[in-house]
């Protein structure tokens, strides 16, 4: 089949690939020229995803994916676009963190935007599929609305929602052995989009309707959302009870039937932290648990920051490391990403912050840089090569010992042997003696 894909982000360039890989013909089209220009010199946008840069060089030096700017009459369309909030980052940092659920919205003018670029070129008969994530009723109201808008005859046209559910830095393996969930505006649309699936994807693919499929995929993310709340609400309950949470969600998993996840400095990413208020905005009346994992999760970079101002006790911090920028370990994506919130509000009470990430071009100088001369050490993603850090050599760099770690990642005794006073998040037991803090 002629595929067009629009959209080269995180979801659209792999999948492009794939289908190349499979045997049809790609388009791939993106509005960001620098992005179309870098792919056609066959330089990769994404990293640390394993197979993605042989597999991108390959079907982009044998003409199976092209990429361009605009798109071209196709047999299949695939909007896989960002679907952020509306206005997300407007305000301070601590404004954004107070304001309630119920005012987000999403912005779905990229999806509207790419269905009226297309719409010159869909022709009864073509397949039209949604993957973005999307509030329900998106797939109808704006994709088939929007081609409707603009006089195109949408009566052969099958429209469908393929939500992705890929976990990112496993992207290639699961988008080809993940189940796959397609969903049509009607049975026989349904039918269409998942005979493209099947030519690349090796898990099962289940039909369903469109609107069943957008809310499905919402789901999935409160789950996981309303499962990372509890574990933060955990963290801070232990705090106060003086119990370390790191081995209470040990002992709790070892339940057959629980399964803890752990806690942290906040969620981030472009989908959990966002999809669950896509929910919250269709039914805001009928949410209140889900809104309070939100907020719960929102609020933690608030709590860190109060955690290192508990580490420094009297002493006056103004430098502070910061260990890792991506919103989770191993990736290099820093979207939304609560390393940069707490970074963000420290920065707000006037500190002077450094960053370091290996994953992130901005940020992955020298972890010695980031060290020399800071009065307080803060992991804030658990990348794995923040393991190997020794802690004598770090403790020659700092000004002082004090070591914030969010993620549980450090061995504690290691850097305390090391002279560090550390601070865990989660942990009730870690007593800050306030005085007996060791300088170099
Ligand atoms: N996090 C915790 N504790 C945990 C797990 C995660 O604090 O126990 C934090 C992470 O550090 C990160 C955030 O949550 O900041 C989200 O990370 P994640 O690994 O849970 O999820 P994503 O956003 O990378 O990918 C999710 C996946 N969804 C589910 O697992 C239900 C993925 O399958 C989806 O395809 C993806 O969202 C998406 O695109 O929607």
């Amino acid at each position: 089949m002629k595929v067009c894909i629009m959209g080269l982000g995180y979801i659209g360039f792999p999948t492009a690939c794939l289908l190349a890989k499979a045997g049809h013909q790609v388009l791939g089209v993106d509005v960001n020229p620098a992005l179309v220009e870098r792919l056609r010199r066959g330089e990769l946008h994404i990293v640390n995803e394993d197979g993605l840069a042989d597999l991108a060089r390959e079907v982009l030096r044998n003409g199976s994916l092209r990429v361009s700017l605009t798109p071209a009459e196709a047999d299949a369309f695939i909007l896989a676009v960002p679907t952020p909030f509306q206005h997300f980052s407007q305000g301070t940092i601590r404004e954004q963190i107070e304001r309630p659920e119920t005012e987000y919205r999403a912005d779905l003018s990229a999806v509207a935007a790419v269905t009226r670029s297309i719409a010159p070129f869909v022709r009864p008969g073509n397949l039209v599929i949604l993957e973005s994530t999307v509030p329900p009723g998106t797939t109808e109201n704006v994709v088939l609305g929007t081609l409707v808008e603009a006089g195109v005859d949408v009566s052969g046209v099958f429209f469908a929602h393929a939500p992705e559910r890929v976990l990112p830095g496993n992207m290639l393996h699961e988008l080809v052995h993940n189940d796959r969930i397609v969903g049509g505006l009607t049975p026989e649309a349904a039918e269409a989009a998942a005979a493209l699936y099947r030519t690349f994807v090796k898990g099962e693919i289940l039909l369903t309707d469109a609107t069943t499929a957008e809310l499905v995929k919402l789901m999935e993310n409160t789950f996981r959302d309303v499962n990372i709340a509890l574990a933060n609400e955990f963290a801070r309950v232990c705090e106060h009870l003086g119990v370390d949470v790191w081995e209470a969600i040990e002992l709790a998993n070892r339940h057959p039937r629980v399964n803890f996840l752990r806690p942290g400095p906040g969620v981030g990413g472009h989908c959990i932290a966002v999809d669950p208020c896509f929910v919250v905005e269709k039914a805001p009346g009928l949410t209140p648990l889900i809104q309070a994992a939100r907020r719960v999760n929102r609020r933690m970079p608030l709590h860190v920051v109060e955690l290192l101002s508990q580490l420094a006790a009297d002493r006056p911090i103004t430098r502070v490391a910061i260990l890792g920028a991506s919103y989770k370990a191993n990736v290099g994506d820093d979207r939304e990403s609560p390393a940069l919130e707490v970074a963000g509000l420290l920065v707000e009470e006037g500190m002077e912050v450094r960053i370091h990430d290996p994953y992130i071009e901005r940020y992955n100088g020298p972890v010695e840089r980031v060290l020399d001369g800071a009065e307080a050490v803060l992991l804030l993603t658990d990348h794995n090569v923040y393991r190997s850090l020794d802690p004598e050599r770090v403790g020659q760099l700092v000004a002082n010992r004090l070591l914030l770690d969010t993620r549980g990642l450090l061995d504690a005794a290691r850097w305390r042997e090391a002279g560090f006073q550390v601070l865990r998040l989660g942990d009730g037991r870690t007593r800050i003696p306030a005085r007996e803090v060791v300088g170099d």
